[in-house]
């Protein structure tokens, strides 16, 4: 009798003991977001894509769910990765379109934000990779001393970037509040308003360049390539473009296996595939689409990568993985890489109108592959309307955090396959305009502005006209049908207006 009822005791504080520990692991994933730079809706293979394959990236959308109707909030870079941190729309606050290489942070640090809300719910936070939202104070950073306000002060206990793009200055990786490898005889000095310093551009010295520019791009050349901005100094820390998806993957690794006993929050920003597309050697000619379709081999290769550590750590059941991109596609952005000449069919925008900076359907609506295989269904495909601006509130619900935020709301159960629980959509183009989904119905609002950027050939959806388009029967908005349904067109404009002033 004693003996059973010792039994009972000890098995229900091993029950008690054990249960709590499950659910908490099962309700509180680790979280990592592969937030890509220019990656089409066309460009992987989930998507349908025939001329490029990308067996890794597919892999998230075979174990999980991909999406059909996500939407980042921006067709350029800074806005989007501004509201995704921040869950507020970028259009909010002025000075958040793309950003120099020497702007001040715009994350203001006493805002709430996901990697803040995530570390007080016990998260241990990384961003690796791209960061492209200002670092320092008013005025821009000093960068030969400690460079903060940064990623640190809005969140992240560990930080591994490169300050602003792969075509901006400076060319150097920050790891938490310094210059990796910075020589204190040789500081960096920057400036985007001249050229400083007797260090060849791609303008005057075009010779010295591997790979030549097409259109802007023809300040300093580093590494064989001319960038935006000027910069002199550093020479020791400067990046060697052909080796940056091996560096941000390992610090991306690293941060993975140090937290594997941690419940971890990675914010990992590839560089891939936005220019300049200067892949390692081993993916070059590989895709014999030119440097691009290259790039996209170097991304799907540093997913696998985090993949893979995934599973060998036995972590991957109870990682959320979301994989997305941080605006539509674009194939000339500024350099001579061949990826027009090389393209061979491939249609990195799918059957959407526009690309990056647009306010047509090219502009945003990106690939989103969610996987978390202890809770979502493998080989699942949404339809369902989803926007980036939710992700923050998603993961505070998830997290069981409570937030104050207008923009963002709660939409796990659409992150997890459930139906959309968006009553609208808002897109950003490059200059600002906004446009606004609602069901079938898509609304951009009229405005100046060139029909065409002819450097990129992207067309960008500016009218001066209002445009209403049915994405249910043309998605491609061929058919601009305001004038036929001004009922319709009140109805979205009103929406547009209340969202614009809550
Ligand atoms: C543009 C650049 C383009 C790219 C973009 C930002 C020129 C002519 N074009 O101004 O190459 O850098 O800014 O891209 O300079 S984003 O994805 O980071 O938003
Ligand atoms: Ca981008």
């Amino acid at each position: 009798m004693f003996q059973r009822f010792k039994f009972l005791f000890l098995a229900s504080i091993g029950i008690t003991q054990l249960f709590p520990l499950v659910c908490k692991a099962q309700s509180k994933p680790n979280i990592v977001i592969i937030y890509t730079d220019d990656l089409g809706v066309g460009d992987i293979s989930a998507n349908g894509a025939s001329k490029v394959n990308t067996p890794n990236i597919d892999r998230i959308a075979n174990q999980g769910l991909r999406f059909t109707k996500a939407y980042a909030t921006g067709a350029t870079c800074t806005p989007s990765r501004f509201s995704l941190l921040t869950g507020k729309y970028a259009w909010r606050k002025a000075g958040t379109n793309i950003a120099p290489g020497d702007a001040a942070l715009i994350i203001p640090t006493n805002e709430e934000t996901m990697p803040k809300m995530l570390q007080k719910a016990g998260y241990q936070t990384a961003v690796v990779g791209k960061w492209h939202l200002g670092l320092g104070p008013a005025g821009g950073p000093n960068w030969n001393s400690d460079i903060k306000p940064g990623p640190l002060e809005v969140g992240f206990n560990y930080s591994f970037i490169m300050p602003a793009t792969g075509d901006r200055v400076p060319c150097v990786y920050m790891e938490n509040h310094r210059i990796v490898d910075l020589d204190p005889a040789d500081p960096i000095t920057v400036s985007y308003k001249e050229k400083i310093g007797n260090e060849p551009t791609g303008k005057e010295n075009p010779e010295l360049l591997k790979l030549n520019y097409s259109h802007g791009h023809d300040a300093t050349i580093v590494n064989g390539v001319s960038r935006i901005g000027w910069m002199t100094g550093g020479k020791k820390a400067r990046w060697i473009d052909e080796d940056m998806a091996d560096v941000f993957t390992g610090r991306a690794v690293n941060f993975i296996e140090k937290n594997a006993k941690n419940r971890f929050f990675l914010y990992f920003a590839t560089q891939d595939i936005h220019v300049p597309r200067v892949p390692h050697s081993r993916f070059v000619g590989k895709s014999g689409m030119g440097a691009r379709g290259d790039a996209i081999l170097q991304l799907d290769w540093t997913v696998g990568e985090v993949l893979k550590t995934l599973d060998r750590l036995k972590i991957a059941d109870n990682t959320l993985l979301i994989f997305t991109s941080d605006n539509g596609a674009v194939v000339d952005d500024g350099y001579e890489d061949k990826a027009v000449e090389l393209l061979n069919g491939h249609t990195p925008s799918g059957i959407l109108r526009g690309g990056k900076y647009s306010a047509f359907e090219g502009g945003t609506n990106i690939p989103m592959l969610v996987s978390w295989p202890a809770k979502i269904k493998s080989g699942t495909v949404s339809n369902a309307l989803f926007s980036q601006i939710d992700i923050y509130a998603s993961l505070a619900a998830l997290a069981e955090r409570k937030i104050n935020s207008q923009d963002s709301r709660n939409s796990l159960s659409t992150l997890f396959g459930g139906k959309t629980n968006r009553e609208f959509i808002i897109q950003q183009a490059v200059n600002s305009t906004l446009g606004i989904i609602q069901g079938k119905w898509k609304y951009i609002s009229p405005g100046p502005g060139p029909a065409v950027n002819p450097q990129v050939n992207i067309e960008l959806g500016n009218n001066m006209n209002p445009q209403l388009y049915n994405l249910k029967n043309d998605v491609g908005e061929r058919n601009n049908l305001a004038e036929q349904n001004p009922e319709i067109l009140k109805k979205l404009i009103a929406k547009l207006e209340s969202v614009k002033n809550y």
